[in-house]
């Protein structure tokens, strides 16, 4: 191998520092864009983003929306996820939005979609009821507690990704 000469060395630093340049203007590109799309519909907490498409639907058609979008319905893994959610949810005024998780294959017992059982949850007091003995979908509602709804009912859809 032929060493570097010193020339080669300063074309290389300059190279670096350039480089150094196009990422710190890509980074606070990034930033500006991430505001613009998160405003005033989205949130982002962590790695999450939740975004609301600001209208109502049954539960299995808000799930294919968000499918359908490249992400999934909701799953709040943690006070702050939940939080985020909730400021959505009370920005949008109109009322409850759906969670990702259902009590389907065993009444009582909600999991998130892959079967795999709650990490945090935060049900009012009394929920979930499975009141009338038909609900099995979760609604987070404005003041960030959770309740089982029917999967009928029309809730915003919020998705997350
Ligand atoms: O919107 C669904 C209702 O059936 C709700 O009515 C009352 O708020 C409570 O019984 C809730 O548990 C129930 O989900
Ligand atoms: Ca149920
Ligand atoms: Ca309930």
């Amino acid at each position: 191998t032929v060493p570097l000469s010193p020339a080669d060395i300063s074309a290389l630093w300059q190279q670096l520092e350039a480089l150094q340049g196009q990422v710190r203007r890509l980074q606070g590109a990034f930033l500006q864009y991430k505001k613009v799309e998160l405003y005033p519909n989205g949130r982002d907490v962590g790695q999450k983003v939740f975004k609301t498409a600001g209208f109502v639907k049954r539960f299995q058609e808000a799930e294919q929306m968000c499918a359908q979008a490249g992400g999934q319905l909701p799953s709040p893994r943690s006070a702050a996820e939940n939080y985020a959610l909730q400021q959505l949810v009370e920005a949008k005024n109109s009322g409850a939005a759906f969670l990702s998780m259902t009590d389907f294959w065993m009444e009582g017992r909600f999991t998130y979609p892959e079967g795999v059982p709650l990490v945090y949850s935060n049900w009012a007091p009394g929920e979930p009821n499975d009141d009338s003995g038909r609900e099995d979908c979760a609604e987070i509602m404005a003041n960030g507690k959770w309740n089982d709804v029917p999967c009928g009912a029309k809730r915003l859809v919020i998705c997350e990704f």
